[in-house]
Order: C-alpha cells, then structure tokens, then sequence
C-alpha cells in the first residue's frame, strides 16, 4: 500500500471560540459556555471554555458554582450551549474542508479525519503548506481558528493533533511515528480505558513504547486475539483504518399526533415514550450514543415549537431520552396557553463506543 498522509482536524475551544466570534468583544475575557440543568440558576456543568479561563483551571465537565468560583474577581463571562450555531458554523467549516480532501471523516461537531494523499502526493513536505493554506482559508472564511496532526494514518494524525493547540499544525512522518508514540502514557490510545490501563500497569505496561515491545503473544493471551493484536499494533503506530464517509444521518427522530388535542403531561408522555422506543432501537442498531434530545411540538393553532437540551455525558440509554423529554415538556407546558396536537422526539450529537468491535475486526485482517 502507497504511503498514506492523513490529518486530523480539531476546531480550538470550540463552542466558546464560536461565541467570540459573533461577539469578539469577548476576547479578551474568560468565556465560560455552560450546560445549565435548569434545576436551579447555578446548577450545570461546564462545556468548555476559552483559553484564558482555562489558565484559571477551569475544565470541561467541571461544575459552573466551581467555574464561577475559579473566575471570581475576574472579568468572566458565561453563556449557555447554543447548539443550533455552533452547528451552523462547524457545517461550514467542514464543508470547505472537503474541499481539501479525496475523502472526509466527521467524528464530531468539531473533528475530521482527511485523507490528503493524493492532494499532496504523499509528500509530508507540501502536506505542511496544504494544512497552512487550508487553516489559512478556514480563518478568512468563517474565522475559526483549529488544530491540525498530520500523519500516515488516523492514530498518529490524531494524537499528533492533541499535542500542539491551540492553533497548532504538527507533522509526524512515519519514520517518526513510533518514537512520538513511545513517551506517551498508554491510555492515550484509542480503547485503553481506566480498566485495561490499569491491567496494563500490573504488567509493567506504563507507556506506548512499553506496549510496543510487549511480547505480542502474551496481550493475545491477556486481552484476547482482536484486543491483544490492536494494542500491538496501535503501539507501534501502525493503523490501516481508512477515512470513511459516514453517509449517514445526523440525528434521529420520531413524530407521532396525538389522539386529542391536550395539555395534559401525562398523556403526552405515553406518546413519546412510544416515540422514544423507537428511536433507542435504531440507536441500538447502529451503535451510537447521543448528546442532545429535543422535543418538537405543533400546537393547535397550528405553530410547530422546538426545544433541546445538551447532556454532559453523552448517552445510549432509553431512560436519559424520556427523563430529559419530560423535563422539557413539563418546562414548556409550563409556559403556554395552548394545547398541542402532535409532538416529537429527536436525539443529535452522535458518537460511537470505541474501540468498534467491526472496526478492530476489519483491522485485524487487514495488518
Ligand atoms: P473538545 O474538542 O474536547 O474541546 P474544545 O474544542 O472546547 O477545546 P480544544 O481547544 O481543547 O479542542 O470538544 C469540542 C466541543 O464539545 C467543546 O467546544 C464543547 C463540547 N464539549 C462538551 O460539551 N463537554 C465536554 O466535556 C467536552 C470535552 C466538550
Ligand atoms: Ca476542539
């Protein structure tokens, strides 16, 4: 196989960058974007930040009272997810960046893996003034600004990508791709959670490096025949997935009318909740976990309403989708005179559990 140039593409603080963008005013401030529960004003959870709030070590996932507390005495300014943007702008980002590619991976609202061989002709050297003409153009263009690792596959360009940001573009050859690797502590791949980090510990297995001149045979004994051969390989940076499209769709919903115009919860719950087992089998199907919900709703007067929540975790369970629509139903129903005739469910945001089992099957064959 011809040596392949793959980049992946991270769009910096992402969520918080695209709120100073319409108000650049911000800039100069700490930015906090939050996930509020809506239980009480304060409570939630932080999505992300810009950079100059992290220098007050203010993290993602951390709760806003603690935020708020870090930031006291400073000029910060927090905002709640506006989902519908943030997604409006990555789509634009990402559209320009097919033009870049033969072919582009989402993964996310904020990366994509690119394959570039061709565009570069497998040429690491033009592979560095391509990722600046394409940062170059993403910043005239919409003006965001992300970090790019360019590497000879996915595993590489990815972990490339995390070591240099913001605004970072950092190149690793394939003749440098296991000696970058080796440093780096072992739950930095892909599939090595806390528990098999943990296992790997007790083996003396502390770093990638480490993993790579682990003998082959006794991880296949350890972790089993797929798991024992992607470690092996992953550690020594070799990964043949390719940059696949994923032609598929972006969220998944359901709408149903209900059998009377109401304003009843209860009564409307039973509907969803028929929604909702539909749309979590589909989401079993295909193996996707889920960040948003949202509810849609046309009431009798004929206006159609939505509502979403963002989640700190993404999800896959049925209970989070109908805990999080009844909330928002209670919450609208709340606010409104009217009934409403049909209703509907939506889940976004997709992810999918990682390591896949089809993929580390697919990787076995092939290396
Ligand atoms: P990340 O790419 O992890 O983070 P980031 O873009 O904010 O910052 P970085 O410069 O380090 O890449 O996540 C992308 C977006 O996803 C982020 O802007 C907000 C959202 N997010 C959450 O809502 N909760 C989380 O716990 C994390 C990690 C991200
Ligand atoms: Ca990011």
């Amino acid at each position: 196989m011809q040596n392949r140039i793959v980049m992946l593409v991270d769009f910096d603080y992402f969520f918080a960058q695209c709120e100073e963008l319409r108000n650049p005013t911000l800039k100069d401030n700490p930015v906090v974007i939050g996930v509020y529960s809506g239980r009480t004003e304060e409570s939630g959870a932080v999505s992300t930040s810009n950079y100059i709030a992290r220098k007050y070590t203010v993290k993602s996932g951390m709760p806003l009272f603690l935020a708020k507390r870090k930031l006291e005495g400073t000029d910060a300014v927090f905002l709640p997810v506006d989902h519908e943007y943030y997604e409006q702008i990555s789509y634009r980002i990402m559209q320009i960046l097919r033009g870049y590619a033969s072919s582009l991976e989402q993964v996310s609202i904020d990366e994509a893996y690119l394959d570039v061989t061709e565009q570069v002709q497998g040429s690491f050297e033009k592979a560095k003034d391509y990722a600046q003409k394409m940062k170059n153009e993403v910043t005239e263009q919409v003006g965001i600004s992300f970090s790019v690792g360019v590497g000879p596959n996915k595993l590489v360009a990815k972990i490339a990508c995390d070591s240099q940001k913001p605004n970072g573009l950092t190149i690793v050859k394939p003749e440098e791709a296991k000696t970058f690797l080796a440093p780096l502590p072992v739950d930095r791949l892909l599939g090595v959670g806390k528990k098999t980090s943990a296992k790997m510990d007790s083996l003396g297995i502390k770093t990638v490096g480490d993993l790579a001149s682990y003998n082959v045979q006794k991880l296949i004994d350890i972790f089993g025949r797929i798991l024992g051969v992607y470690f092996h390989n992953a550690a020594n940076a070799v990964d043949n997935e390719p940059v696949q499209e994923q032609g598929e769709a972006e969220s998944i919903s359901r709408i149903g009318t209900l059998k009377q115009d109401t304003k009843d919860l209860a009564f409307i719950l039973q509907k969803t909740d028929e929604l909702t087992d539909d749309i979590s089998k589909e989401l079993a199907e295909k193996n996707l976990s889920f960040k948003q919900v949202a509810i849609y709703l046309v009431l009798t007067d004929l206006s159609s309403k939505s509502r979403s929540i963002t989640l700190e975790q993404p999800a896959k369970d049925k209970e989070t989708i109908k805990k999080n629509v009844k909330e928002l139903f209670g919450k609208f129903l709340s606010e409104t005179q009217l009934e409403v005739r049909r209703v509907g469910v939506k889940v976004s945001g997709f992810s999918r559990e990682e390591p896949r089992q089809k993929q580390l099957t697919s990787f076995f064959q092939t290396s």
